[in-house]
């Protein structure tokens, strides 16, 4: 008898899907055949209507014509050129157009394919850059409990998620974690930046007495945690962190893959915040998703201390095969017009005022015990079921799926991330959708 597997196309067991439960998903498959604009098409022929901007990337919305004519041309014209030692004019235009609309000061980018890549590569460039500047005694990189930077060993390391680093054994040596800024019996159902917790960032201040400045290379966190349920900074946390890395010659990393285009009302969460890293990680909305590709943001000044040396020698010995890929370019160029013919990179602040009232009207609805949000962005946590974490929120996910809506679940936490495109009655839709499924027994 054959081992081989039935490969016909309607055939699941192929297919290890990632994050996913793979076992419950087989026996209940769904499955998107289409998309435009706001909505998914089920194959069941169902219209879904998208609470999440896929996860948390299709930030202009679905089969945006800019962006598939863009890539369609240039498939035809340059498929492939080599990342190293060679180039092609819209990698080139591309970092053009993202400096742009970058915090002033990046004026330089690095191209990865996702976030984990831009992550892992943001932590490289900070600590090759503590040792061409004469400090390789700085090796230490310290992230958060609770965040997320991916999954690849660097990112893993930095991040603080537990199920996602237990299983692999000891990581990055030399990392160490602040604390989380969470703290739910002073902030629950705060709207907007909680009041309390900018103090959580002194916690850094210990972290440096504890290991000395001259070993720590640089600092990461996301100025709004997503993945891990949608935390949101305390008013004057992140001003704070950023005194205590100057004051010590450390880095500070930004990591805007969530963040990044649009989702706060500004291009970046670094300029919502006016408060500048020193660099910038992103990927997701920087090709609304459509082509994997990420960019990592650096100042000149970090940049150029790299430019030294003779001139036919590699200055950063890092890339990737598809760094600045000509498809994935000309997506990002099609994305980038598209924001901007469309307002997309502020609009969600015309549009946060509207989404607070409506996500935090459902603070009556069963088990809910927070609603958070800022800028296009909400969770609601839900009390667990005794014994069964998680279990609630997964249900939620299920029934809202049934009903025409897609939401994204964490532990049990709801997270929402539209498009920027969506309209009042589109949030309407949402929300009164959501209601029904939390009213309804989960
Ligand atoms: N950093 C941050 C802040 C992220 O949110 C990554 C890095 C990794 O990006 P890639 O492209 O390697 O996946 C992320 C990814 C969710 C969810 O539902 C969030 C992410 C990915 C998938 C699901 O919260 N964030």
């Amino acid at each position: 008898m054959s081992n081989r597997l039935n490969t016909t196309p309607n055939d699941l067991r192929a297919f290890w899907m990632p994050f996913t439960a793979n076992r419950q998903f087989k026996k209940e498959p769904r499955l998107f055949v289409g998309a435009k604009d706001m909505y998914y098409t089920t194959h069941d022929g169902r219209q879904v209507l998208d609470g999440t901007a896929g996860l948390w990337c299709v930030n202009a919305g679905h089969c945006r014509p800019k962006i598939t004519e863009a890539i369609r041309e240039q498939a035809g014209e340059l498929d492939y050129a080599p990342a190293f030692q060679l180039g092609h004019p819209k990698a080139f235009e591309l970092a053009n157009r993202l400096v742009d609309i970058a915090p002033e000061g990046m004026n330089h980018v690095f191209y990865t394919n996702s976030g984990s890549e831009s992550v892992d590569t943001a932590l490289k460039i900070a600590l090759a850059y503590q040792r061409v500047k004469g400090e390789g005694s700085r090796f230490r990189l310290i992230g958060r409990e609770r965040g997320y930077h991916g999954i690849n060993f660097g990112g893993m390391s930095v991040g603080g998620i537990v199920s996602n680093r237990k299983m692999f054994g000891t990581l990055l040596t030399g990392v160490d974690h602040m604390p989380h800024t969470h703290l739910p019996a002073k902030n629950a159902f705060t709207k907007g930046q909680p009041e309390y917790g900018a103090e959580l960032a002194d916690e850094l201040e210990r972290i440096v007495a504890l290991h000395d400045a001259s070993t720590i290379a640089a600092v990461i966190v996301e100025p709004v945690a997503g993945s891990t349920g949608v935390l949101i900074p305390p008013k004057g946390y992140l001003q704070r962190l950023r005194e205590i890395c100057t004051k010590h010659g450390i880095l500070l990393i930004f990591d805007e893959v969530i963040t990044g285009f649009g989702r706060l009302g500004a291009p970046f969460a670094t300029q919502f915040f006016d408060v500048k890293p020193d660099i910038i990680t992103t990927a997701k909305g920087l090709t609304n998703g459509v082509i994997p590709m990420g960019a990592v943001f650096v100042t000149s000044e970090i940049h150029d201390a790299f430019m030294t040396g003779p001139e036919h020698m590699i200055e950063f010995m890092h890339g990737y095969t598809y760094s600045g890929n000509p498809i994935a370019s000309a997506a990002g160029l099609g994305t980038l017009d598209t924001y901007r013919d469309e307002g997309l990179l502020t609009r969600a602040a015309e549009l946060a005022p509207y989404w607070e009232e409506k996500l935090h009207s459902l603070a009556d609805c069963p088990n809910v015990i927070d609603i958070r949000n800022i800028g296009l962005i909400g969770a609601i946590e839900l009390a667990p079921i005794a014994g069964e974490p998680t279990k609630r929120a997964f249900n939620a996910f299920l029934k809202a799926y049934e009903s025409g809506l897609l939401i994204r679940t964490t532990g049990d936490i709801i997270a929402l991330s539209p498009p920027l495109i969506i309209t009042k009655d589109e949030i309407d839709e949402l929300f009164d959708k959501l209601r029904k499924v939390l009213v309804n027994n989960i």
